[in-house]
């Protein structure tokens, strides 16, 4: 029995081109993307999934604009344009991404008040989402990431499941960055330390 899985992070229209939170050239990595899902036996999907007037959102913080950051109640926030909001047609899968044979889909970022970009805890890095503990009791160790964003929801969610002890691999071809600020060089840096196996 294999014990590898893919996590294809949040693959999802708002993060690609014509999408509230566009990533540049995030619909790129689809084709790739649908050829991993055909070669694992086990994949889990992630969707962000924010309320309306979600705490991550510039739009209910006034005079804030999008990417700018915020100290919130758990720590600093970077602010973004209203995305993947629950229902919306942004929030759902790109309709190319052949995901029907997913065994999970995780939501993440529900809760008003905290974001989530990692798969495996909320942004105030304490509270988790669940995924730890159904990787680990179907004995799940081996973990393929590949998605949206690199330097953010990939990243996190990485750096997370190298600390929980699993065993991390990013597809960096199948990953697209949003950038700002440096960003895709310093998480790129942090995973390569961690042990983060980048493909
Ligand atoms: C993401 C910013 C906000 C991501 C999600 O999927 O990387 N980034 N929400
Ligand atoms: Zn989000």
């Amino acid at each position: 029995m294999t014990q590898e899985a893919l996590i294809v992070i949040d693959v999802q229209n708002d993060f690609c081109p014509g999408g509230a939170l566009a990533v540049a050239d995030g619909d790129a990595i689809v084709p790739l993307i649908n050829d991993l899902i055909s070669r694992f036996e086990h994949v889990v999907l992630t969707q962000d999934w924010h309320p309306e007037r979600h705490s991550s959102f510039a739009s209910v913080h006034p005079g804030k604009a999008a990417f700018e950051t915020k100290t919130l109640h758990y720590g600093e926030q970077t602010l973004w344009p209203d995305h993947c909001v629950q229902g919306t047609g942004g929030a759902a899968f790109h309709p190319a991404l052949k995901w029907s044979k997913a065994e999970l889909i995780l939501r993440k970022g529900f809760r008003a008040s905290v974001d989530s970009y990692s798969a495996f805890f909320e942004n105030d890095r304490t509270t988790p989402t669940g995924l730890a503990g159904y990787l680990r009791e179907r004995g799940l160790t081996s973990l393929t990431l590949a998605g949206l964003a690199t330097d953010f929801c990939v990243a996190f969610s990485a750096l997370d499941g190298i600390r929980l002890g699993f065993d991390v691999k990013v597809q960096l071809e199948a990953c697209r960055a949003i950038d700002i600020g440096g960003s895709l060089d310093a998480m790129i840096a942090k995973m390569r330390d961690a042990g983060v196996a980048l493909a």
